[in-house]
C-alpha cells in the first residue's frame, strides 16, 4: 500500500489535477464505489443465496440476462440516481439510455455508460466478472433532458473510464486523463486502497488472450498471428502464453500488470465482433492509451470512432503496443 491512501483521498486530492473540477465528478466517483461495495457483496455471497440462475428475460443483444446482471444494474442505476450528477445512463443491460426528468439532475454536465457485470457467463463458476463504467461530458445545453448525441460522442471525448474486477481481490481501477490507478477492497473494513499507483502496461508482453474455440471462424489475418503467437523462435520468447478467461475485466487486468494482448476479432458467427463499442471497448482504450498500450478495431483505433448506435459492436485488439502493432501488420496482410 502506498502510504494507505484511501480511493475518497484520493478523488479528493486530486479534485484539481481534473479538468473541469467542480466536485460533481468526485462525488460520481463516490457513487460508483458505494455501488460497488454493494455488488461486491453480492457477488461474494453469489454462491450461498438464491441469486444464481437466469431469469429468462432477455436482452437487447438477444441473451439471457442472470439474476446478478439484474441486480447489478439496479443498484449502478439507482446509486447515480439518487445523487443527481448525471443527466443521464446509458446500460448494456438496457435497450435504450436514460435520460432523468428532475430538474438537479437536468443540470447535471456528466453522462454515464455502464456495463454493470461484464463476464456473466462466469458468474456461476465462481470465476472474476467485472464492472464497466465510462463518463462524457453532455454536450446538449445544462438544463436540459439528455439526448442521444450525448451518448454517442467518440471515445476519444471520455473524461473518465474504469472498471471494478470482482476476483480473488476486488479491485477499483481508473483513470481521469492523468493515469491510471488501481485500489484494492478491503472488506474487513470497506475501503478501497491504493495499491496500484500510475500503472503502465510493458511495452511488450508474451500472453495472447483470445477465444481459440472459434479459431475456424476467424480471418486470415487473426489465425495467421494466432500461429505466430504458437511459433517457436528463441529471439522473441516465442511460444507466447495463451490466457483467455472469458471476462474481458479480468483479461484485461491481467494484461494490464503483465503485458500481452487481449483480441475479440470479427469472425463468420460474428461480423462485427461481441464486444460494445460503448459499453467495453471504449473505456477499456482510454484505461490502455494511458497506460501507454493501444486499442483498435484492427485497423483504426477505438477512440476515434464515431458511434451511431448505442449497442454497436466493433471488433477489438488491445493491449502492449508491440502485440498489438504486430497482430496489426498479419491483419494488414492477410485480412482481419
Ligand atoms: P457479456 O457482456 O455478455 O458478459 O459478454 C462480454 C464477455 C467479455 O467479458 C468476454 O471477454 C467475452 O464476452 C467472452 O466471449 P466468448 O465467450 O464469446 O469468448
Ligand atoms: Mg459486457
Amino acid at each position: 500500500m502506498s502510504g494507505y491512501t484511501t480511493l475518497g483521498e484520493f478523488v479528493i486530492d486530486r479534485q484539481t489535477d481534473f479538468q473541469y473540477a467542480t466536485g460533481e465528478l468526485s462525488r460520481l466517483l463516490s457513487a460508483i464505489r458505494l455501488a460497488a461495495k454493494i455488488v461486491n457483496r453480492e457477488v461474494n455471497k453469489a454462491g450461498l443465496v438464491d441469486i444464481l440462475g437466469e431469469t429468462g428475460v432477455e436482452n437487447i443483444q438477444g441473451e439471457t440476462q442472470q439474476k446478478l446482471d439484474v441486480f447489478a444494474d439496479e443498484i449502478f442505476l439507482e446509486a447515480i440516481r439518487v445523487r443527481g450528477d448525471v443527466c443521464g445512463i446509458g446500460s448494456e443491460e438496457q435497450d435504450e439510455y436514460i435520460a432523468f426528468e428532475n430538474e438537479r439532475s437536468k443540470q447535471g454536465k456528466y453522462i454515464l455508460l455502464i456495463d454493470p457485470l461484464d463476464g456473466s457467463s462466469n458468474i456461476d463458476v465462481n470465476v472474476s466478472i467485472g464492472t464497466i463504467f465510462s463518463i462524457y461530458r453532455r454536450v446538449s445545453p445544462y438544463g436540459t433532458k439528455a439526448t442521444k448525441e450525448d451518448f454517442l460522442q467518440e471515445g476519444r471525448k471520455q473524461v473518465a473510464a474504469g472498471y471494478v474486477i470482482y476476483g480473488s481481490s476486488t479491485m477499483l481501477v481508473f483513470a481521469t486523463g492523468n493515469g491510471v490507478n488501481g485500489f484494492t477492497y478491503d472488506p474487513s473494513i470497506g475501503v478501497f486502497y491504493l495499491s496500484h499507483p500510475d500503472m503502465k502496461i510493458p511495452e511488450d508482453g508474451q500472453v495472447y488472450s483470445i477465444n481459440e474455440g472459434n479459431y475456424v471462424h476467424f480471418p486470415d489475418g487473426v489465425k495467421k498471428y494466432i500461429k505466430y503467437c504458437q511459433d517457436e523462435d528463441e529471439a522473441t520468447n516465442r511460444p507466447y502464453t495463451s490466457r483467455y478467461i472469458g471476462s474481458l475485466v479480468a483479461d484485461f487486468h491481467r494484461n494490464l500488470i503483465k503485458g500481452g494482448i487481449y483480441i475479440y476479432p470479427t469472425s463468420k458467427k460474428a461480423p462485427n465482433g461481441k464486444l460494445r463499442l460503448l459499453y467495453e471497448c471504449n473505456p477499456m482504450a482510454y484505461l490502455i492509451e494511458q497506460a501507454g498500450g493501444i486499442a483498435t478495431d484492427g485497423k483504426n483505433n477505438i477512440l476515434d470512432i464515431k458511434p451511431t448506435d448505442l449497442h454497436q459492436r466493433t471488433p477489438l485488439f488491445i493491449g502492449s503496443k508491440k502485440m498489438v502493432e504486430k497482430a496489426h501488420h498479419f491483419v494488414k496482410e492477410f485480412g482481419g
